[in-house]
Order: C-alpha cells, then structure tokens, then sequence
C-alpha cells in the first residue's frame, strides 16, 4: 500500500470513529527531512517553501522540516523519501553520482563556475534529472545552486604541490576524485558534521561555498579560503511520486507556485550569501583570497583529467547535457 492510501484509510478509520460520517479531507502531515544546518539559507528557505504549501492549501498538507540531518543522514535522505518513509525532503544532488554519474553533472570543474553559466547548465539537465527521477519514484519539485566553490585549509596553500598529504573534507564523488588527484586524503563527511571534524583533525582541508564554511564556524580550525570558483552543486527537494500522485490537482498547483517562488527565493539567498559569508570568514579571522595563479593552473589540470573522467562516466547522457549547455551560451 502507498503512504498516500495509508494515510487516507487510517483518516477514513478515524473519522468513522468520530464523527461515523464521510470525511472531509484532512490534514497530510509531511516530515521534511534537510541535510544541511537550520540556519542554513537552504534550510530556511525550506521552512518558507514548507509555509507556503501549508497556507496555500489551507491546512491539507502540514509540512514539518527536520534540517541538520536530525530525521536522517545527508546520505540517506533521498532512500527515505523512494521507499515512503518520508513523502518529502531536500539532498544535493551530486551525492548520488555514486548510483549515477550524470548526477555529478553540476560539480564538473570549471564547466560552469558563475550563477549564470550553472543557471544554463541546470536547465540543460534538467529534463534529464526529471526523467532518472521519475524512474525512481521522485518527482523533483525545486533546485538551489550553493555559491561557487573554493578550497579550505589550515594553512597557506600556493600550490597543488602544497596540498600533498593533507587530510580533506569529500561530500561527493568529484570531491573525492579531486583529493586523490592532488594528493591529498579524502574522508567524506557531511556538513553537518565537519565542525567536529576540523576540531579534532580527521580532516584539515575542504572544497565547499563560504556559506558552508560560514554556518559551521570553521575559522576555529581553519586559516585560509581560497576563491577557486570550481564549480556550483545543487540542491534539490524532491517529493515521494506516490504522495504527488495522490494530491488534488489543485493541491499539486499549489505546490508547484510555492517550489517556483522557493527556487527564485533560493537563488537569491545563494547570490547575496556568496559575498556576505566571505565577509563572514574574514571576520572571523580567516584569510579569504582569490586562489593564486600557480593553484590555478594546477587545479586547471586536476579539472581537465576529471571532466574526461566524467565525460566518460556519464556516456551519452552526460555528453548531451554538455552539449545542450554549449549550445546556449
Ligand atoms: N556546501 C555543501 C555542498 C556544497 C556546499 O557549498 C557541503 O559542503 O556539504
């Protein structure tokens, strides 16, 4: 039995016992589970989006959103909201380039390393990621990209050569890819965790926004963030088919209005953060920098051995996306 029909059956059940008439519908109650901090931009634009459907469908579906990867783990989010368990939640959606390397189409280096160009290259997938989606009984409702992304270390790094042998914060398989090519340790571990993490030194260095780095104070063990604009990842939250499925017409309507203004909402937040979070880390002692040339180029190389890699990963599908994104610049 899908969770939807569960839910109507026991609402049915209940009513009879109450009132012994037909029910009105009542009230879907949905868990919202997000990987990422609560006072994170995604996580309150999660609450907002969760705010949004409430009032909008005036009080049939009630979403409550659990952030920090407190109902479950970053990496298991997404099984979750497949299997039922949950009708509704948000991942990053190059965490599942482990099951699909077409999933890691946003974190191909230097491919796409403004809002804009990740912007096009989002819509390029998009139909894509819709369909692998679908396949899996999820029906995306609204993406987010993070602000660009730049390296984090406990020291000062002027080269790829200085990076050799450092322990590094991985979140994906691009991540992990890009450790192992500069010589350094990769150990994966989610954001919600890495505050710990840098404190006791399982890792020393990362790949990531300053918005992460911002939200997890990592000032208090790091030293140094270097602007790489590597790359934007996304975030996306997907609901369960069946619970689509099973809402009124109007009910999807409304939640398609409210995952619009959240992506618009979203992409904003991410824009206004970039900068705001670099003022943040420079606060709170770090130094913030543009990466330097010699980096620069040594990450250029590190970045033409991954995109081969993905290119050769992601097959056919991977190359169309590329090639519809090259056609709208
Ligand atoms: N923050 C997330 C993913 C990308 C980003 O900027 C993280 O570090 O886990």
């Amino acid at each position: 039995m899908t969770l939807t029909k569960k839910l109507m059956s026991g609402v049915a059940a209940a009513s009879v016992v109450v009132t012994g008439a037909l029910p009105a519908m009542a009230a879907e109650k949905w868990d919202m589970p997000m990987a990422y901090s609560a006072s994170n931009f995604h996580s309150e634009n999660g609450v907002e989006f969760a705010e949004c459907v409430t009032k909008g469908t005036e009080g049939d579906i009630e979403i409550t959103v659990h952030p920090g990867g407190a109902l479950f783990a970053g990496a298991d989010i997404k099984r979750a909201i497949q299997t039922g368990q949950v009708q509704i939640g948000e991942r990053l959606m190059s965490g599942h380039q482990n099951e699909n390397a077409v999933f890691g189409f946003d974190s191909v280096p230097f491919l796409a390393p403004s809002f804009e160009a990740s912007a096009k290259l989002f819509e390029a997938a998009k139909p894509k990621m819709e369909e692998l989606l679908e396949e899996q009984n999820l029906v995306m409702l609204y993406a987010v990209p993070w602000p660009p992304q730049g390296l984090y270390f406990n020291k000062e790094v002027n080269s790829v050569e200085d990076m050799a042998g450092l322990k590094f914060r991985s979140y994906n398989n691009a991540t992990s890819r890009l450790a192992e090519l500069t010589g350094m340790l990769p150990v994966t571990i989610e954001a919600a965790e890495i505050s710990q993490a840098f404190a006791t030194g399982v890792a020393e260095s990362m790949i990531s926004s300053g918005a992460t780095g911002y939200d997890r104070k990592v000032w208090e063990s790091l030293s140094h963030f270097y602007e790489v604009d590597a790359w934007l990842p996304y975030n996306y939250v997907m609901v369960n088919k069946d619970v689509w499925d099973g809402l009124s017409e109007t009910n999807q309507g409304i939640l398609s209005v409210c995952a619009g203004e959240a992506a618009e909402r979203g992409l904003e937040a991410s824009k206004a953060y970039t900068q705001f979070t670099m003022d943040g880390l420079r606060e709170g002692g770090m130094t913030v920098q543009p990466a330097g040339d010699e980096l620069m180029s040594g990450l250029r190389e590190v970045g033409a051995t991954m995109t081969t890699e993905w290119l050769e990963a992601a097959g056919e599908d991977g190359k169309a996306i590329v090639d519809a994104f090259k056609a709208m610049e």
